[in-house]
């Protein structure tokens, strides 16, 4: 299969300069008309147009009017070659395509009888024949026909220009849109759709029409969808100075898609889950998540649409950076230090674990074959946290010229990921050239941190050290690794009172392997919090004792490092605990934890969302990577037996804690309410932990009189979870309530997916044969096998039966959506780091797939990096 280099960029041999669409809308016959108006590039003296197809039944072609012969072109379902061509003309061709038989869900297709496209990173080509490439951007007008009565509403990027009605049960719908913009930014949408309707106004006075489109029956569940924008569009004013450039911005949800929306100009296509929320339907996670793609959509608008990326392998450009946008939003909307923790454990159960595999790459890769497998936690989430160390050295002021200046040189423009670091270095008069190596190297360094006191000179010398690991096999971007630079955030404690010695709050810079640093004229011995903030994606390996620790988690002012001093706290005790159930001992009660964890449930300085997390566990797959060979039954047993010890500790406590979070009366969306219910829910599920009737049936109780969705799917969870006798009852009432809503189905089918207890694998399996249950819709296929495929002590039990349910899952998938087929074999990524069973039956199963006759270049790709 073919690979693509980053090495082998070149510019294409013609540009673009317009683009004339027609599309025919048809389900099984649609024919697509495209005039392009083409100009030799000068750098470029080749007079051949290479215009590539995929899956296209070419009609015709013709040149300046003059249809071509046969000999004439060369053509095939996938490349139109055109030779000898004038220095400017027009290139006509006519295709057919069939968007229903289309379950790519990429190029044209059809979502619950209405029409989409998808065109990132490389779905275009499945439309027409194309340079289908980021660099090539020109103008568009689009002219859709449809049918009146299955098409009422046809959409594209831009303004409406005109409309007629054709006569015959037809009607054409003509758009154009002024800016010029990249293939992949195209977007058609036809169907019976409804409009929620509302406006925002722009600093400099032009209002702007904002439109958000669903099927009927989901009309009264966009408000939450239109705030979150107008708040999106009002934050991109008032902190990057960035206003909104068309007279119309529309946002469409469909049922079918790939990943969360896309950012088409002017026409945002989203996964209805990311739009549609009433709080009978939707948790407050999902009202969270809705505001922030809503946010990171909009912000795409600058970076990403305006200023785009040359060619895929600077994806980070725009993604990283949109990423780093849509935190600091959500930051703003709500807690800065909730939300930095919650970004944080994401980033180390996904992106970490991907950094230590064989998908390993640097965060602009270097090669792939299928595009579509680099949309990743590295490229996005590892891209955000490059972006931010930026913010970090050079503060909001002077991140603000960087992008000024970025705007001001590149508007218009395909740049790279080069073009972003020298516009913020020029316009604070730095040099950030050393940051190239975070761009080029793969995997997660560690800094190791051990700290000296002085008793005499009153100092304290931190001496910090960073290196890579060693990663098996031959993997990309690892060989002759350098430091990269470190913006490392530290503060001093005094270690009686525990108060802040703010003086000494800095930001170090290590640029090299190691160096010193020193704090002068300290009275006594500080306890000193490093990375605060968590200012660089590292390992931080530094040597502190339990007791050390659980004064930073109860004295640091830095909410994040206080959080992960408790997490690391509860890590070291768990992984001893782990080795303890492994070697068939008793296990120690987590005693110094349990008693912090008592503590923080009474203090008045921190909110109730932060408790929430302070109380929370590491996840079992983050205790996984602490292990040389992760061990998940060990694992799983000491977490529970952590939780229940401690939940038995704080019985009453927790039990009265609860009561009085639950007595807050009727349902209300503010921030206090939220957090409020987030930390019941915590509690919840340390009392449900204890196995008694009595905390059983308090899960029970909540199910049933919950008024929105958060408590009940916290409930629900929790019994799926439990060994309660309320436990079916409480599955198949949610089942009987909600299964006509799809995106509620999707979390009765998640919570069952995610129970840890004993026979969960086998009820998954069973979950498939379900009546609700579809491989045609990626959120379904996510919400049982993509949930089923992290929940490690199931996933991975000991006689492979999982893996084989995966195996038939993306042998079944990958035909007909190779996307959604590609992400799920990633599970089995992680193979080498488990004993040789495991590894065993996983290989098993990978070479199953690698010897499927017909696989698709996404999961062959894959499949064959785990191989190697
Ligand atoms: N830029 C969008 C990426 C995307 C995508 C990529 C590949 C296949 C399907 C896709 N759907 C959307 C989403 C974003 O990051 O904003
Ligand atoms: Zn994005």
């Amino acid at each position: 299969m073919q690979v693509v280099y980053r090495s082998d960029y070149r510019p294409p041999t013609f540009w673009i300069d317009h683009v004339e669409l027609e599309f025919d809308l048809d389900p099984h016959n649609a024919i697509v008309t495209t005039k392009i108006t083409v100009r030799r590039n000068t750098d470029q003296p080749s007079r051949t147009l290479e215009l590539v197809g995929e899956q296209l039944k070419l009609l015709s072609v013709s040149v300046d009017g003059v249809a071509l012969n046969d000999d004439e072109y060369t053509a095939s379902s996938d490349l139109l070659v055109l030779n000898d061509l004038p220095a400017r003309c027009e290139v006509q061709t006519k295709v057919a395509i069939s968007p229903v038989t289309n379950k790519a869900l990429s190029g044209l297709y059809q979502t619950s009888g209405n029409f989409c496209t998808q065109c990132e990173a490389v779905g275009f080509r499945r439309i027409t024949y194309f340079l289908d490439r980021p660099d090539v951007m020109a103008r568009y007008q689009v002219t859709i026909r449809g049918d009146k009565s299955t098409c009422p509403v046809m959409l594209s990027n831009g303004n409406r220009i005109a409309s007629q009605d054709l006569g015959d049960g037809r009607h054409e719908v003509v758009w154009e849109d002024p800016h010029v913009k990249p293939c992949y930014l195209f977007a058609l949408v036809a169907g019976n759709l409804k409009c929620h309707r509302g406006s925002f106004t722009t600093a400099s006075g032009r209002d702007v029409a904002l439109e958000i489109w669903v099927e009927p029956q989901n009309i009264d569940k966009c408000q939450h969808a239109l705030v979150s924008l107008q708040k999106s569009m009002k934050w991109d004013e008032d902190v990057f100075g960035l206003e909104y450039d068309l007279d119309v911005y529309m946002i469409v949800a469909v049922n079918d898609f790939n990943m969360g929306a896309m950012e088409n100009k002017g026409l945002n296509v989203f996964n209805s889950k990311y739009v549609l929320a009433s709080p009978e339907t939707a948790t407050d996670d999902d009202y969270l998540l809705i505001e922030a793609v809503i946010a990171h959509e909009y912000f795409h608008n600058w970076t990403g649409n305006r200023v785009t990326c040359r060619d895929w392998f600077q994806l980070t450009l725009k993604e990283g950076l949109t990423v780093f946008r849509d935190e600091q939003f959500t930051a703003d909307q709500t807690s800065a230090a909730v939300k930095r923790i919650d970004d944080v454990a994401g980033l180390r159960a996904g992106q970490f674990a991907e950094d230590s595999g064989p998908m390993a790459h640097p965060i602009r890769p270097e090669s792939y074959i299928s595009m579509d497998n680099f949309y990743t936690s590295t490229v996005y989430r590892k891209g955000a946290q490059i972006i931010r160390m930026y913010h970090t050295l050079l503060g909001q002021d002077g991140f603000r010229r960087g992008m000024d200046l970025y705007f001001r040189r590149h508007d218009g423009c395909a740049v790279t990921c080069d073009d972003f670091r020298q516009a913020m270095a020029d316009a604070n008069d730095t040099n950030f050239d050393l940051f190239d190596r975070w761009y080029s190297q793969a995997g997660t360094p560690e800094l190791f941190v051990t700290s000296a006191w002085d008793e005499s000179a009153g100092r304290l010398t931190l001496s910090m050290r960073q290196s890579y690991p060693d990663l098996a096999g031959d993997l990309p971007g690892t060989k002759d690794r350098k430091p990269v630079p470190l913006p490392i955030r530290v503060g001093l404690l005094d270690a009686e009172s525990g108060a802040e010695l703010s003086q000494y709050n800095d930001v170090l810079l290590l640029e090299t392997e190691s160096a010193d640093f020193q704090f002068e004229g300290l009275d006594r011995q500080p306890i000193a919090s490093v990375l605060r903030d968590f200012s660089a994606p590292v390992r931080l390996r530094m040597q502190r004792s339990d007791d050390e620790l659980a004064f930073l988690m109860a004295h640091d002012t830095d909410a994040f490092n206080r959080w992960d001093a408790g997490q690391t706290l509860a890590t070291g005790m768990l992984l001893k605990m782990a080795q303890q159930a492994a070697d068939g001992q008793p296990l120690d009660e987590p005693k110094l934890f349990s008693d912090a964890f008592a503590k923080i449930l009474t203090d008045d300085s921190v909110d109730e969302a932060f408790k929430a997390l302070a109380i929370t566990l590491p996840r079992e797959s983050v205790l996984g990577q602490e292990m040389d060979v992760i061990d998940p039954d060990a694992i799983h047993t000491a977490r529970e037996f952590f939780r229940r010890s401690v939940a038995g500790s704080h019985r009453d406590q927790l039990t009265a804690l609860h009561q009085s979070l639950a007595a807050d009366g009727p349902y209300s969306n503010d921030q206090q309410s939220i957090n409020r219910r987030r930390l019941k829910n915590v509690v919840l599920a340390y009392l449900v932990s204890l196995d008694t009737p009595e905390t059983d049936q308090i899960a029970a109780d909540q199910f049933s009189g919950a008024d929105n969705m958060t408590d009940q799917q916290a409930a629900l969870a929790i019994l799926a979870n439990s060994n309660a006798e309320q436990r079916i009852a409480a599955l198949d009432e949610f089942h009987r309530r909600y299964h006509g809503d799809p995106l509620v189905l999707d979390k009765w089918f998640a919570v069952q997916a995610s129970s840890s207890r004993a026979g969960a694998l086998s009820e998954v399996r069973r979950l498939s044969g379900h009546s609700g249950f579809t491989i045609d819709n990626p959120n379904r296929v996510r919400s049982l096998l993509g949930v089923f495929s992290v929940n490690q002590s199931v996933f991975h039990q000991a006689d492979g039966k999982g893996y084989e349910l995966l195996g038939d899952y993306v042998l079944l998938i990958q035909s007909g959506n190779p996307q959604l087929a590609s992400r799920l074999v990633s599970a089995f990524n992680s193979y080498r780091r488990f004993d040789t069973g495991r590894q065993e039956l996983m290989l098993r199963q990978l070479k199953r797939i690698a010897s499927e006759p017909n696989l698709c270049k996404d999961v062959h790709e894959i499949v064959q990096r785990a191989l190697k």
